[in-house]
């Protein structure tokens, strides 16, 4: 193995481990290695350019579901066909500055996202969330800051328990946040007249349909039920361009044992499931707040190069 595949081989199995994990942190993550292999691959510009293509394959292949992910992916190959008549010392300047770029330009979305989200919260508001988004997190935190009372409820996310990861990050900015089991989401919606829900997304399809964390359709659903408005936070690079064309996003179906072991018993254990535009109030992106139903309309601005020729 070469010094180039061993580090993508590295970052391969990061995300699929989950050691890397949230779909924006998975994006930047696998960008962050492409630009590596761009570093460290001999020339010319075309055995760097096949050696890209050759990770980016492999590291899609790490995870399903994230959109976050083949977008990126794909967005530092086309970066490479866009210099490609560059000589290899060009190459890689050119290659490094545009994958930096890339990478800031996520991490701005983030805090623009935050900036926008953290004006629909009030002082006094009880918010629900699921799993573990660091772009819902980043709202939350930002509204915290602002000086606003929040109360906030994060279920437990079965199995892999993120949940825990969210409350310890709200304790770390300075929140007192409530944990409570999946289960008990509607008696808490309830009981605790919750506000507002706020998820973060793996994908959005062009319909406005949301990809997010299992168990994240329930909690809409639920939230529908009572009134509650449910708010997506996240970034264009989590916007689906394949489902424009038909495509489907792939729902990750993960080992069994993370949920039971018992001979003779059959385990299922999807991790992502799809809530219904319908259930969506409004996804907060780093272009604005936008109904579900604009996701089209940002995928057609936002990945126009992806379908140029
Ligand atoms: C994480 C998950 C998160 C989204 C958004 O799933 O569903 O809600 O990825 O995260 P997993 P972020 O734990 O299986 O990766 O807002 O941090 O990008």
């Amino acid at each position: 193995m070469t010094m180039v595949s061993r580090a993508v081989d590295k970052a391969y199995r990061d995300i699929r481990s989950m050691r890397v994990r949230g779909a924006l942190d998975i994006a930047i993550y696998a960008a962050e290695t492409l630009a590596g292999v761009v570093k460290a691959t001999p020339g010319p510009t075309a055995n760097i350019r096949k050696e890209l293509a050759r990770a980016g394959a492999r590291l899609k292949e790490s995870r399903p579901t994230a959109v976050s992910l083949p977008n990126a992916v794909d967005y530092v190959l086309y970066l490479g066909k866009q210099h490609k008549k560059l000589a290899e010392k060009d190459f890689r300047a050119a290659m490094a500055a545009d994958i930096k770029a890339f990478v800031a330009e996520q991490k701005a979305a983030l805090s623009k996202i935050a900036e926008y989200g953290s004006r629909l919260i009030k002082s006094g508001d009880d918010i629900l969330t699921h799993c573990n988004s660091d772009t819902a997190l980043q709202v939350i935190i930002a509204a915290h800051k602002q000086g606003k009372t929040i109360n906030v409820v994060a279920d437990e996310t079965r199995p892999r328990n993120q949940g825990l990861l969210t409350v310890k990050a709200l304790k770390k900015a300075g929140l007192k946040p409530t944990l409570i089991i999946d289960s008990a989401c509607y008696y808490h919606m309830k009981a605790l007249e919750i506000d507002k829900v706020i998820v973060g997304a793996d994908a959005i399809c062009a319909n406005g349909d949301v990809v997010n964390k299992i168990g994240t359709a329930q909690v809409a659903l639920a939230a529908k039920s009572l009134g509650i408005p449910v708010i997506v936070a996240a970034e264009s690079i989590k916007f689906s361009p394949a489902t424009v064309m038909g495509g489907l996003v792939e729902i990750e179906e993960r080992d069994p044992k993370e949920v039971a072991s018992i001979r003779g018993v059959t385990v299922k254990n999807p991790a992502f499931d799809v809530t219904p535009n319908e259930y969506v109030s409004m996804i907060v992106t780093e272009h604005g707040v936008m109904p579900p139903q604009a996701a089209y309309q940002l995928l057609k601005e936002k990945y126009a190069w992806e379908w140029a020729p």
